[in-house]
């Protein structure tokens, strides 16, 4: 870490978008660190130091290192509170209510999301795959649909202002829908889409993206989408 500046470890397209657009949301130095997963970089010693679970995103700050989305954006929220990406007030239940929301993203959509895109990350029989892949996109539907509901009466996710709960949705639907899930299954979302993309943290974070993805095409190490 240089002069104190937090450090993300992250890969383009991956759910670390969402803690890029925090880091930009914010509005302070950072650095990052590309993990070129095709090179296996995340399965690497020197990365399985900072992160045993070979995943992105991760962060270094002079605290020390942490992982898990969830985990990163409470500890930015709660460092950063100007930055308001997330409404956390200190009463337990309201906040446990807004972890509860970053839960959702990461443990019950982020799952799903492996499932529908790249199924053959937790199949060893690839004839499978379909299989797979049909049960999420049922379960995304499943899932989705009361965000789609609460999106066609309030512009954002928690209400009526933007948190990095809109990141993460965002980032959900990116995913998804780049694999195939039809976005007009819920219009209330690919509308939340377009607006969430517009905000300027949002698009700086593209941007990021978009010179990793440039350095990774140098090196010959562009990511090739599986067959689905
Ligand atoms: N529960 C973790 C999931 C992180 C995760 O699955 N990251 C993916 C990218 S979206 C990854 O690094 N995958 C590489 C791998 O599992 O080998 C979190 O929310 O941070």
């Amino acid at each position: 870490m240089t002069e104190n500046k937090p450090i993300l470890y992250f890969a383009p397209s991956t759910c670390a978008r969402v803690t890029l657009t925090a880091l930009e949301e914010i509005g302070q130095p950072y650095e990052t660190r590309l993990v070129a997963f095709m090179a296996g970089e995340h399965r690497k010693p020197e990365y399985l130091a900072i992160n045993p679970a070979g995943k992105v995103p991760a962060i270094q700050t002079e605290a020390g290192v942490l992982t898990q989305n969830g985990a990163i954006l409470f500890y930015l929220a709660q460092t950063y509170p100007e930055a308001g990406l997330l409404p956390l007030s200190g009463d337990p239940q309201a906040d446990a209510s807004v972890l509860s929301s970053l839960f959702r993203m990461s443990a019950d959509l982020h799952p799903l999301v492996t499932r529908f895109v790249i199924p053959g990350m937790i199949l060893s029989d690839p004839a499978s795959s379909a299989h797979v892949r049909a049960k999420a996109e049922e379960v995304l539907k499943l899932q989705l649909e009361p965000i789609a509901t609460q999106l066609g009466k309030q512009p954002w996710y928690l209400g009526d202002r933007w948190s990095i709960l809109d990141a993460y949705l965002a980032w959900i639907w990116f995913r998804i829908t780049g694999a195939g899930f039809d976005p007009a299954t819920f219009p209330a979302i690919a509308d939340h889409y377009d607006r969430a993309s517009e905000r300027p943290s949002a698009r700086a974070a593209l941007q990021h993206e978009a010179r990793a993805q440039q350095e990774l095409t140098e090196r010959g190490l562009a990511f090739t989408p599986p067959k689905l």
